[in-house]
């Protein structure tokens, strides 16, 4: 497998989730870490935690990835030993309601499109320039099964999440050739805040979307990324499409439990 120990991982998303277990075992592999989430006192957290039981180094970053110019400013103002992003993992994202397409909220549909997709590629643009320099890294876009599997109330979720694997493909296109590694991870359903993002707070319809099953967990996902990251470098995966045991699609769960 490839060491990661003392190579920089930069993750989004990173202060809940499948953002934050990824965290945790990229430390737990002894690699470095660049946090990047909005909210500044969970990323100090998890920094001082990180640091202290594995004894790595991290760098917090408190941005909303909707904010193009600090996004663009992220990869420039990286103190000198962070600079030099070994793996990059587009993790930050959300759905936001489900409700059919004429009655979908704008600003639902900005924040949707700005965080799951404009945020993908200009972050991936800033790191990727350094990357094809070096001549090394791996990038990694959290995408999902909605990619593929669409379903009633889903048209901009799933419309961002095809995005992240059309331009997750494209992105291997441009980069074939040179030691950059691209890879998608596609999970089905992971209890995370993801159901209660959506639907706004509504604590019994974000349980229903678990109920009945025993979905994958955040670790479970973060396994799936740390694996792509620790390949020989002769192996790029090119997307890990994962579902909890008693669900088939997107919409095919079956509640036996
Ligand atoms: C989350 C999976 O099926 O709720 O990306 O869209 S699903």
């Amino acid at each position: 497998v490839l060491s990661l120990k003392d190579k920089i991982v930069l993750i989004t998303g990173a202060s809940s989730g499948i953002g934050k277990a990824a965290a945790e075992q990229f430390a737990e592999i002894g690699a470095n870490l660049i946090l990047v989430a909005r909210r500044a006192e969970r990323l100090q957290e998890l920094k001082s935690n990180l640091e202290s039981a594995f004894g790595v180094k991290a760098h917090t970053v408190a941005l909303d990835v909707q904010d193009i110019q600090k996004l663009e400013r992220l990869v420039p103002e990286l103190p000198p030993a962070f600079q030099e992003v070994a793996v990059l993992v587009n993790n930050a994202g959300l759905a936001l309601g489900k409700a059919p397409a004429q009655d979908n909220d704008v600003a639902d549909i900005s924040v949707m499109l700005d965080t799951n997709c404009k945020a993908v590629a200009v972050l991936t643009k800033a790191v990727a320039k350094g990357m094809i320099a070096r001549n090394m890294g791996h990038i990694i876009n959290i995408s999902s099964i909605a990619a593929a599997d669409h379903y009633a109330g889903g048209s901009i979720y799933c419309g961002t999440k095809a995005f992240v694997t059309a331009f997750t493909d494209s992105l291997r296109h441009d980069l074939v050739g040179t030691n950059i590694r691209v890879t998608a991870i596609s999970p089905g359903a992971v209890q995370t805040e993801f159901s209660n993002i959506r639907f706004k707070g509504n604590q019994d319809a974000a349980d229903a979307v678990y109920s009945g099953i025993q979905p994958l967990t955040a670790e479970d996902i973060a396994d799936q990324i740390v694996y792509a990251a620790t390949r020989p470098p002769n192996v790029q995966i090119a997307d890990i499409v994962s579902y909890a045991t008693y669900q088939a699609s997107g919409t095919n769960i079956a509640r036996v439990l």
